[in-house]
């Protein structure tokens, strides 16, 4: 009961040794020392099952990457919930680490030398330094790098408090599944802003039906997951659970249900809409249902209620008010993409460059999730970072994947890899090297704040490169960390026709790039499109489900999504002879 929300912990867990590695760096530690933090919180992150079993079973060491040290930190962090190693050298720090690594583009090596030179200590001491010209004459800053900070200052002052779809939706699913599991409840389903698979949500809402309505109340609030009761009344309640998120439980009667699940899927404009549509027909709908004076004429399903009103059901990633309405009122929706169209995941990473897994683990493991290819996309190239492959890596590579192919029956390996767009936009690797590869990803890793014209001819400059497939994570952004690329996509699209080019729609829970605004313009402009996990690890495959929402929202049906052809069609579309 309730694995997700225990193996919260991984997450606590990893977060805690990215924090130490940044104040080892701070500190002038040695590379590989700040290295193996990093790696092992990167391991711990995509670990498939709660730490909290390696370390009751004394095995923390057979973790990858996870020595005597740190397995000794992750002890007593288990056991106390703190690390003195940590907060003693968090001690000795004169500035306020944390706040300031918080701010876009600050790390480690910048604010050591901010401090060094100007004694910023807080963000407070950044703003003002930045505001009054004192740091563009520090070494390799400038002008530009004041106003990036004042920005990235601003960015964090208004972004946050939201929580990513990726963690907030198997969180959900956990909670409902345990009210499933009583006797007395009869129908479950989440609602809002999560069932409208959103980038972000504001807080989880439920809705139930049930015999008995103080048990499911009683049963809410004592989840053991819940921190603090927020209210509780006769049919609804509202806690917080760990990790500060709150959840909205309603309990309804049967007969009310569907109007109840339309009226809290949202959203507000799309209820707007609705609303209207009735009130022309001279009936009334609420979530208490559609009634025609006093009379409920319907409620009990959504379909029922979308039926009455004249439309055909509107799936819940459409209700946005952006047309949506008068598509159903001509009974002419998309037929939308599913995650059961998708046959393959065209871009992850294994050990060969930044990965935690082998070739073979994550055929295994795409093999499991039903895709009939793949394409393993390390980075290439001279990105140091991510431990990037030259040609003859790449070699070596071809050959392991050749073998892991012949050896794992029922799904087909490509050889493929991520190549950065140089500020210049000339690619990072030459092109008889790319000649080589299955399929090629091209992106941005750097020089994000370029002004817009520019950064757009870098990617167009890319796509006229005859072996560039697909453009990845287009605008680079993180969700609520990175602002990404400013870039006009009209002429983006354009160029991603014109030279065949295919855009990706990145699955990260944090990156979720293209966005759901983005991707609409993109299938509106014929863009053809594919989704990628951008998996670290076996574990991150399972993302795929994200990208499939911000398709779905974007309207996409199977057609305009490259990795629902299967295989044998794949292959002539990108000229792939095996
Ligand atoms: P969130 O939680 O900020 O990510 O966004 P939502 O869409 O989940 O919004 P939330 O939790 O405030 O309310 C859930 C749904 O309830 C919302 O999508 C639509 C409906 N709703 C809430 N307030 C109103 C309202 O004032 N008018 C209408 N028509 N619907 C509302
Ligand atoms: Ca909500
Ligand atoms: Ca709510
Ligand atoms: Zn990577």
């Amino acid at each position: 009961m309730f694995f997700i929300l225990i193996s919260m912990r991984n997450a606590e867990v990893a977060a805690l040794l990215y924090e130490i590695a940044d104040l080892l760096e701070l500190k002038g530690e040695m590379v590989f020392k700040v290295r193996a933090y990093r790696r092992a919180a990167q391991v711990i992150e995509s670990l498939g099952r709660p730490i909290e079993d390696a370390w009751q079973e004394g095995r923390l060491e057979e973790i990858q990457g996870v020595g005597r040290g740190i397995a000794e930190h992750i002890d007593e962090f288990l056991r106390s919930g703190k690390s003195e190693y940590y907060e003693k050298m968090k001690k000795t720090m004169p500035m306020d680490v944390e706040s300031l690594m918080r701010i876009e583009g600050m790390g480690p090596k910048k604010v050591k030398l901010l401090f060094d030179k100007l004694r910023i200590k807080t963000v407070k001491d950044l703003e003002a330094a930045a505001r009054s010209g004192k740091i563009r004459v520090l070494p390799g800053m400038g002008e530009k790098t004041e106003q990036n900070i004042l920005k990235g200052i601003e960015f964090a002052q208004k972004s946050g408090g939201r929580l990513l779809l990726g963690r907030a939706l198997p969180i959900a699913e956990e909670i409902v599944e345990n009210l499933r599991k009583l006797k007395y409840v009869n129908h479950v389903n989440y609602a809002g802003s999560l069932r409208r698979m959103k980038e972000t949500i504001g807080d989880i809402d439920i809705l139930v039906t049930s015999s008995d309505e103080k048990k499911v109340i009683d049963f809410f609030t004592k989840m053991p997951v819940v921190t603090d009761v927020i209210a509780q009344g006769p049919t609804k309640s509202s806690v917080h659970i760990q990790g500060g998120t709150q959840v909205d439980l309603r309990v309804l009667p049967e007969s009310r249900y569907g109007s109840a699940l339309m009226y809290f899927t949202g959203s507000k404009e799309h209820n707007i809409e609705l609303r209207k549509i009735a009130i022309a027909k001279k009936w009334k709908l609420s979530e208490y249902g559609l009634f025609s004076g006093n009379r409920i004429i319907a409620g009990r399903t959504e379909e029922e209620v979308y039926k009455k009103m004249g439309l055909s059901y509107i799936e819940p990633e459409m209700r946005e008010a952006r047309g949506e309405i008068e598509l159903a009122q001509k009974n002419r929706l998309p037929d939308l993409v599913t995650l059961k169209d998708i046959k393959s995941d065209l871009q992850m990473h294994t050990k060969w460059s930044d990965g935690v897994n082998t070739v073979e683990e994550m055929a295994l493991a795409a093999k499991k999730l039903g895709y009939e290819y793949i394409c393993i996309t390390d980075h290439a190239g001279n990105l140091l970072v991510a431990n990037a492959l030259d040609a003859k890596r790449l070699d070596q590579q071809r050959k392991e994947i050749e073998k892991s192919d012949k050896k794992i029956p029922g799904i087909k390996i490509l050889q493929g890899a991520e190549i950065d767009i140089r500020a210049d936009g000339k690619l990072d690797l030459k092109n008889d090297v790319l000649k080589e590869l299955d399929i090629v990803l091209a992106s941005l890793h750097s020089a994000l704040k370029l002004p817009e014209e520019k950064q757009t001819s870098r990617i167009l400059a890319a796509m006229d490169n005859e072996h560039i497939d697909i453009i990845a994570h287009p605008t680079g952004r993180l969700i609520d960390r990175r602002e990404g690329a400013q870039l006009d996509f009209r002429r983006i699209f354009e160029k991603a026709i014109e030279t065949g080019t295919v855009i990706e729609i990145n699955a990260q829970p944090d990156r979720m790039d293209l966005n759901d605004v983005n991707a609409f313009a993109a299938r509106e402009a014929g863009c053809a499109l594919s989704i990628g996990t951008d998996s670290h690890s076996t574990d991150q495959l399972r993302a795929m489900r994200l990208g499939v929402g911000i398709a779905r929202r974007a309207w996409c049906t199977k057609k305009e999504i490259v990795n629902t052809l299967p295989y044998k069609d794949f292959a002539k579309k990108f000229g792939i002879k095996k």
